[in-house]
């Protein structure tokens, strides 16, 4: 029977466990990266295992997220990561070299390779052939320390593309439509596989910014062959050498199967405030706008760029309209100032942006009350710009442009004739931002900066005997990390500092919430479905455990979230019956009996005691060999130093 080129891959990095659906496997990892807001702590995880030098054959530690520097904060931990990348051997990209995932995909990546990064759109590595998958600090630290890093054993669905995108119709739309088929939890537990006649027909950059998002699926990860697209891409990053070919077998055997006719697709939107609620541009026409904010690691390469620039050529943004571009990396950003594209943009009047997240964390450019923003970005989450009401739109650059320029939503199908976009023969390179580490003989040499922001890893325990505690909090359906650890430019420079960070934890939903769970002890967290979807900031976990949250009690769970709880030692339990989510209120006592005794038997079925009602709830706690010894240990830092001193 033919392979998927998901299973080759993982075969070929298989270091436990078998190929079993559903099961648990360890694989090699080869590459890692880090942005800064979920670097320190990685980096501080690190440490703490006390591995001298990376084992990864390319670890890089990118400076993307905090680049406001409106206090000392973010300036420490820029100087702080930096410093322990030179020492311990990992590359490190300063500020203003671009955003992690482009500049990865630029200059780092490598088809075929597995990479592991902590951010959840790593797999934006998809686009060239990697197995790229978004994780944890922690797992990153362990993988940076030679240790493998485990998923579930996925699903694999193929995505056939066939035929050619329309004019001004874009890869986003194409993503946005597996959003639409899919919704924002179709992906949990699955890989999605581009296949088909249609893959020749978009670049690279085009395909990663289709795996960018899947992102926004749940998925695992997404991966698009490695052909002579690819080829030519790493050619013109002069880094031909490192191309291999690779691709599924013809008989290859899926789980699910889409098929996409490109060429039927039309530009859309994701409306407010998820990313799966798709309209066609066409419907939303018309529709007065306040803001348009292009970039993002979704759809800020040269390409995107220079549709841009066509678009904006000899006009004015509308006067209602404030348009911000961020293009993703210093190559990128370099490229258009040569080309003169740099210079249309600046006379259309856009706001141009230094490279980086920017507005896509809520660094800045918070729309105004109510306002309407159109972003080419991949997150719409409530709250997540910075402005509670504002109402964000996932859009392509084409309908970004040409909306800017119209103060209206607008189809890019009512510009006229599309030119032919192409990629350059040969990008400019120049990776004189790229700080290479120190030889192992002189590492001595590098003293760590550690500014007064950056406090330790909050303490853990080994798992209680018996959980007897109240429920601090009860949410709803599809939490985002967002709600559980919001960013932006306040909260995001406390990333370092989890006892301050702590006070914004569920600021979304109830900012009343780290006081009570606080002045509770201990307590549980009680949630609905897909609980704690999107960012794979750790701090969503690392939070509720300095604030003495022992469990979280959900419908079903998002995969790196639910990882990061057991990371950090906080118990995941699932309903066995989703009906039972209406017997528990906020402030209900519960409690689970011996269940230090039941997970040490292995025993997957617990049942919590809801004193207050007198009801018992039958949950599910299911943990495999390496997550049972890691949730009894206390978290995945005790685990790996227990492990390490054996
Ligand atoms: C995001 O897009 O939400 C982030 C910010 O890049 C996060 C990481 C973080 O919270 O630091 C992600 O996607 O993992
Ligand atoms: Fe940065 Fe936004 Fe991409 Fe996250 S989604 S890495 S914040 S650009």
């Amino acid at each position: 029977m033919g392979m998927t080129l998901t299973e080759k891959i993982l075969k070929a990095h298989l270091v436990d466990g078998e190929f079993v659906k559903g099961k648990e496997i360890g694989l090699k990892i080869d590459q890692t990266l880090t942005q800064d807001a979920t670097g320190t702590m990685a980096y501080l995880e690190f440490e703490a295992m006390g591995v001298p030098r990376v084992k990864t054959e390319r670890s890089v530690a990118y400076i993307d997220h905090n680049t406001l520097q409106s206090g000392f904060e973010n300036a420490d931990d820029h100087r702080f990561i930096g410093s322990v990348a030179k020492k311990h051997g990992i590359y490190f990209s300063r500020p203003g070299n671009g955003i992690c995932h482009q500049v990865h995909l630029e200059r780092f990546g490598i088809p075929g390779k597995t990479l592991i990064g902590s951010d959840s759109h790593t797999p934006t590595g998809g686009g060239i052939g990697m197995i790229a998958i978004g994780a944890g600090g922690l797992d990153v630290a362990v993988a940076m320390g030679g240790g493998a890093y485990y998923i579930t054993y996925p699903k694999i669905v193929k995505v056939n593309l066939t035929g050619k995108l329309s004019p001004w119709v874009a890869a986003k739309d194409v993503i946005l439509e597996v959003l639409r088929r899919m919704t924002v939890k179709g992906g949990v537990g699955k890989v999605i596989e581009y296949c088909g006649e249609g893959v020749k027909t978009l670049s690279v950059p085009e395909r990663a910014t289709i795996t960018n998002m899947g992102a926004e699926l749940g998925a695992t990860t997404s991966i698009f062959p490695s052909d002579e697209i690819t080829r030519q891409f790493l050619k013109a990053q002069e880094r031909e050498e490192v191309w291999v070919p690779l691709s599924a077998d013809d008989d290859a055997v899926y789980d699910e199967e889409i098929d996409i006719d490109l060429s039927s697709l039309v530009p859309m939107a994701a409306c407010p405030h998820s990313p799966d609620n798709i309209k066609s541009a066409e419907e939303l026409s018309g529709m007065k706008i306040d803001q348009v904010c292009i970039g993002s690691c979704t759809n800020s390469s040269l390409l995107d760029m220079m549709k841009v620039a066509y678009i904006l050529k000899g006009k004015t943004v509308h006067p209602d309209v404030s348009l911000s571009i961020a293009p993703g990396s210093k190559q990128v950003l370099n490229m258009l100032a040569k080309n003169g594209a740099l210079s249309i943009m600046i006379d259309a009047g856009a706001r141009i942006l230094e490279s980086a997240c920017g507005p896509c964390i809520g660094m800045g450019q918070s729309p105004n009350s109510k306002g309407i923003s159109l972003r080419t970005f991949n997150r719409n989450f409530e709250g997540r710009s910075g402005t509670k009401d504002g109402q964000i739109y996932l859009v392509s650059p084409e309908v970004a442009a040409a909306s800017a320029i119209a103060g209206v939503f607008t189809d890019p199908r009512t510009l006229g004739e599309m030119p032919e976009f192409k990629l350059p023969e040969v990008f400019e390179i120049n990776d004189n931002m790229i700080v290479p580490p120190v030889d192992e003989k002189d590492m001595d040499s590098v003293e760590i900066l550690r500014g007064p922001n950056i406090k330790p890893f909050p303490a853990t325990s080994p798992l209680d005997e018996t959980i007897d505690a109240g429920v601090s909090l009860k949410v709803g359906d599809n939490i985002t990390t967002d709600h559980i650890m919001p960013a932006g430019a306040k909260i995001l420079p406390l990333r370092s500092n989890i006892p301050e960070i702590s006070k914004h934890c569920f600021a979304v939903c109830d900012e009343s919430f780290p006081e009570r769970a606080l002045s509770m002890g201990k307590s549980i967290i009680v949630g609905g479905s897909n609980y704690g979807q999107g960012s794979s900031r750790e701090h969503a976990a690392l939070a509720p455990l300095y604030l003495g949250v022992k469990a979280v009690l959900v419908k079903s769970f998002a995969r790196i979230h639910r990882a990061n709880l057991i990371n950090a030692g906080i118990l995941p339990l699932t309903f066995v019956n989703e009906a039972d989510y209406d017997k528990i209120s906020q402030g209900d006592e519960l409690c689970l009996e011996n269940v230090r005794d039941d997970i040490e038997a292995g025993k997957t079925e617990l049942t919590i005691k809801n004193k207050t009602t007198g009801e018992d709830i039958p949950v599910l706690c299911e943990l495999t060999g390496r997550t049972k010894d890691i949730v009894l240990a206390g978290g995945l830092l005790d685990y790996t130093r227990e492990s390490l001193s054996k």
